[in-house]
């Protein structure tokens, strides 16, 4: 490792310090040299530091899994991070702005996992016989890096830029094609984006098998009562004040509004 125990710690600190007094930093990667692996590592330390303050885990969150999110940030590759029970909103809520740095909204599928689902060779298959409800969501991204800039290993120490979600009411997925769930993205009423559940690696269960083999890796499961938000279908949007924001779908509606 070319990072050690101690520089892990700072950096876990400093990111989740940002996030609780709401400051922009500069991307970890412009001070220090840090490998993908290294990086998820500053990510368990900042999830080790909020169960320490008593918060949950109640679920996790792919990210750059569509071509629209892989070319509005110029990463490629899919990442993961933990959803915390206080990054959890309920359907129609409200989030204040106050609270946030410079917020982004996503429209998302979720799953919600009713076995635990292990790695290493986990398929969306499994990822479907191991799901309760498929569910229409709103991820609220915020990186704490300024002017969302930042490569691979610097998002995923800052655990993916997640910060809140909604989800909506599920349906069981039996009956779901999940690539032709049809979902329209609104602000303030006029639609941004139509797309379909296709647009998440070709079928968003892929991206929760992806999910699950990944944690294999870090000789985690991904646990029943989990919720998963499988990663945007279309470009976030910058949030302001007085927005609301609607995922409107042929599964149900997710929708916020920002004060
Ligand atoms: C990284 C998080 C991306 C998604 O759904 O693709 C993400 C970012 O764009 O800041 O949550
Ligand atoms: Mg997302």
């Amino acid at each position: 490792m070319g990072i050690d125990e101690r520089k892990i710690k700072e950096i876990a600190e400093h990111l989740d310090r940002c996030e609780l007094e709401r400051r922009e930093t500069d991307k970890i990667t412009d001070e220090y040299e840090i490998t993908l692996e290294e990086a998820y590592v500053i990510q368990d330390e900042l999830k080790r530091r909020k169960i320490s303050r008593g918060h949950k885990i109640i679920g996790y969150k792919i990210g750059l899994t569509s071509r629209a999110k892989m070319r509005q940030m110029g990463v490629g590759t899919p990442i993961f991070g933990f959803l915390a029970d206080y990054f959890m909103i309920p359907n129609g809520g409200k989030i204040s702005l106050d609270e946030l740095i410079h917020p982004k909204i996503e429209p998302e599928i979720a799953f919600i996992i009713k076995k635990d689902l292990e790695g290493p060779c986990c398929t969306p298959l499994d990822v479907l016989a191991s799901t309760e409800l498929i569910a229409p969501a709103i991820e609220v991204i915020d990186s704490r890096y300024r002017d969302f800039k930042f490569d691979l290993p610097s998002v995923v120490a800052d655990n993916c830029s997640s910060s809140r979600f909604i989800v909506g009411c599920g349906t069981p997925p039996e009956s779901l094609d999940l690539r032709n769930i049809g979902v329209i993205f609104e602000k303030n009423g006029e639609i941004l984006k139509t797309s379909s559940g296709s647009a998440v690696l070709g079928n968003p269960a892929n991206s929760v098998a992806m999910l699950v083999n990944h944690l294999y890796n870090r000789f985690e499961i991904l646990p029943r009562g989990s919720i998963v938000l499988s990663g945007a279908l279309s470009e976030a949007i910058r949030a302001r004040k007085g927005d609301s924001f609607r995922v409107i779908s042929s599964i149900g509606c997710a929708s916020v509004k920002i004060v």
